[in-house]
């Protein structure tokens, strides 16, 4: 959908490995529009809401452990479709089975430190937009090279 907003999150072991400007590189020049971020450490609740879907899976405990145990890159991005489009750029779950020229196909190796979360779909985005960032930490503001790509 048009102008669409989702939520994208640099990992623990991204962030340590120095992947946070990479990545930001990345959507900046596929043409997305950044409008919010910051670098916070993430609270064991927090983790648990964001990866409720998973409560079950017999990783869940290793999830939040891995997810608390350094700062995380949490940023908003808008754009034509970029909750999809993100996720594509991400590459599968598995770093392992992720394409080259993908964020977890160039950079990770196993599904435990696979460096960056995306949102799934539009009520996923929402959810964790509304998480994550108060609306006063997000700026809305017109970029002049839209013009150029839209
Ligand atoms: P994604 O992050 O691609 O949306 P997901 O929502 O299915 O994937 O899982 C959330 C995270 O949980 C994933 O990024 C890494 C971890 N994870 C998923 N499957 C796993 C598994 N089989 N073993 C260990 N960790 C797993
Ligand atoms: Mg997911």
């Amino acid at each position: 959908t048009f102008m669409e907003k989702t939520f994208l999150m640099v990992k623990p072991d991204g962030v340590q490995r120095e992947l946070i400007g990479e990545i930001v590189s990345r959507f900046e020049k596929k043409g997305f529009q950044l409008i919010g971020a910051k670098l916070m450490n993430i609270s064991n609740e927090l983790a648990s809401e964001h990866y409720g879907e998973h409560k079950e899976r017999p990783f869940f405990g290793e999830l939040v452990e891995f997810i608390t145990s350094g700062p995380v890159f949490a940023m908003v991005w808008q754009g034509e479709n970029v909750i999809a489009t993100a996720r594509q750029m991400m590459g599968s779950t598995n770093p392992a089975d992720a394409a080259p020229g993908t964020i977890r196909g160039d950079f990770g190796v196993t599904v435990g430190k696979n460096i960056i979360h995306g949102s799934d779909s539009p009520e996923s985005a929402k959810r964790e937009i509304g998480l994550f960032f108060n609306d006063s930490e997000l700026i809305e503001y017109s970029k002049l090279s839209n013009n150029w790509i839209y």
